[in-house]
């Protein structure tokens, strides 16, 4: 009957979630899989809750560490967080109460690069890795492991830790099988070699992901859905954004600084990013590619049409209906699809080998064409930094896109000066809203100012903004980076005080 689960050895090791939760103690530090509510384990994480609250009641308290490859569900994030039951998080979250206690100072967030995570692990940054929990499509008879629907740190995972606990999920389709690639051959320095991947297309790995069998101490049977939130079509913003970015890809390509299929794509996920796929499916591209995170529910649709030839990423993040249509068209999309570890899937030695298209949401960027992608107001978390930096630092063109408000008109995105940076001048090469296209390459300081105040901000901050400028200019101090130092962060200050970066 256990017919994910082929492997005599493994079958003795099938238990109960509330059971396998017993190998995972107050303290501890887990690993889980899960990325972009792809392929997270679906018990676990409950029944350590109930073990929270058992030992509450004892008033013993429960705690541990988590790590995963990075956001996840309510299942995971949301329980865990709900029931206290987190002393710190990494690499990524965007759970609305692991939010609100990293926010309230009860959790502690350490907030990656996604390429970066895996080394941090093998070389002891982070300290010990005590449980790996991972979920996976299922095993074979000589104990091979069909990865789920994403990839995430798990070889680290389960590499690192002492004990690993799977959980096989019947509700993953078997035919993801042939779908992972998994590369084993990075080291540490001294001995790195290069990754000898040249193409997304290109397969360097092995389909199964290599689990020591020793260190299995449970196995968990489950039959329940990832969280694949419904689409929602794009709204106005979204798609004057796409056309802004779209009319600039044809201008590159016109200059001859693009190929007439691009480079390969990287893109976030939400309204945004799936405006500008779907503009790409309806403009006439072919044989584009996509070296990305995540496939989300646009890049399907490039594939199907034959817009796009092949996508490499590290997970899926579909609607309901995507999934039914990944599901029953696999064989299809088996050979066009590539998910991989993400510490390759988020390489810079990779993105600048291929000179990647970085697509990413920003929170603000500055006139100088500083980014912050994380952080509200300064000091409040919003999800994290995610792949963003992965890519933009080390792509050909990286675009951050965002509406040029937020908050019903409230806040400028554009503001005089970042209140928190993630991504500096250096590694911004355009800003795009609906307002406009800001192209800062070959720009200084001064030059990108105007260019960011006049293309992108809103018309309600176009003179705030320009008067802000214009009197840094004039300060008498220095002229590279013109501020007011006593000013240059006064918006956000005002917004706190007064719920408006609007002067009147
Ligand atoms: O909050 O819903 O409570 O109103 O931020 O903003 O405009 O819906 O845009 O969903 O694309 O998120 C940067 C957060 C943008 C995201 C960020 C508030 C706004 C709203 C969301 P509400 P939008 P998005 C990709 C690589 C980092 C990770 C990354 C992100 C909420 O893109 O997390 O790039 N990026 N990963 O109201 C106050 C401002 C604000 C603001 C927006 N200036 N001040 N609040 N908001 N701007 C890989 C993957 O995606 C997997």
């Amino acid at each position: 009957s256990h017919s994910r689960i082929l492997c005599p050895e493994l079958q003795q090791k099938i238990m109960t979630a509330e059971q396998a939760a017993d190998f995972i103690r107050d303290g501890d530090t887990v690993g889980m899989s899960g990325f972009t509510g792809a392929g997270y384990p679906k018990a676990l994480p409950g029944a350590l809750v109930n073990k929270a609250q058992i030992q509450r009641d004892l008033k013993k308290p429960f705690k541990i560490n988590l790590w995963t490859g990075a956001s996840t569900a309510p299942e995971l994030d949301g329980v865990l967080a709900d029931a206290d039951g987190i002393n710190l998080r990494l690499p990524y979250q965007s759970d609305p109460i692991c939010r609100q206690q990293i926010n309230s100072g009860q959790m502690h967030y350490i907030d990656l690069h996604l390429s970066e995570v895996s080394q941090y692990a093998w070389s002891g940054f982070l300290g010990d890795l005590d449980v790996a929990v991972i979920e996976v499509a299922g095993i074979h008879e000589d104990g091979r492991i069909i990865p789920s629907s994403s990839v995430g740190n798990n070889k680290t995972w389960v590499e690192q830790a002492d004990k690993i606990i799977l959980e096989v999920n019947s509700q993953q389709s078997l035919k993801l099988e042939g779908m992972h690639d998994i590369y084993y051959g990075t080291a540490l320095p001294p001995h790195r070699k290069p990754i000898l991947l040249n193409e997304p297309a290109d397969r360097i790995g092995s389909q199964y992901l290599d689990i020591p069998q020793d260190k299995i101490v449970a196995v968990v049977e489950t039959s329940a859905p990832d969280r694949n939130s419904p689409f929602s079509p794009p709204d106005a913003v979204s798609e004057q954004i796409a056309t802004n970015i779209l009319a600039f890809f044809e201008h590159e390509i016109k200059k001859g600084r693009l190929p007439a299929n691009l480079l390969p794509l990287q893109s976030g996920v939400g309204n945004i990013p799936n405006a500008v796929l779907s503009g790409l499916d309806n403009g006439g591209y072919k044989n584009l590619s996509a070296y990305t995170e995540v496939i989300q529910d646009g890049m399907l649709q490039m594939l199907k049409s034959g817009t796009l030839s092949v996508a490499s990423a590290t997970a899926f993040s579909l609607s309901p209906d995507a999934l039914v249509e990944l599901n029953e068209n696999i064989d299809f999309y088996r050979e066009k699809i590539i998910l991989r570890q993400q510490d390759i899937s988020n390489h810079p030695e990779i993105a600048r080998r291929l000179g990647i298209i970085a697509m990413n949401g920003l929170i603000e960027a500055d006139i100088y064409g500083n980014v912050n992608s994380t952080h509200v107001m300064g000091t409040r978390m919003m999800n994290g930094i995610g792949g963003s930096g992965d890519f933009a630092r080390n792509g050909y063109l990286s675009i951050f896109m965002t509406p040029s408000t937020a908050k019903n008109g409230a806040i400028s995105a554009i503001v005089p000066m970042v209140s928190h940076v993630d991504h500096t001048e250096h590694d911004v090469k355009v800003v795009v809203t609906e307002q406009g296209l800001a192209d800062l390459r070959g720009l200084s300081p001064r030059q990108r100012a105007r260019v960011i105040i006049n293309n992108c901000a809103h018309p309600d901050f176009k003179d705030q903004l320009l008067d802000y400028y214009e009197r840094a200019c004039a300060s008498g101090r220095g002229m590279h980076t013109p501020h007011l130092l006593n000013e240059a962060l006064s918006w956000h200050e005002r917004f706190e005080q007064t719920g408006t970066m609007r002067q009147d």
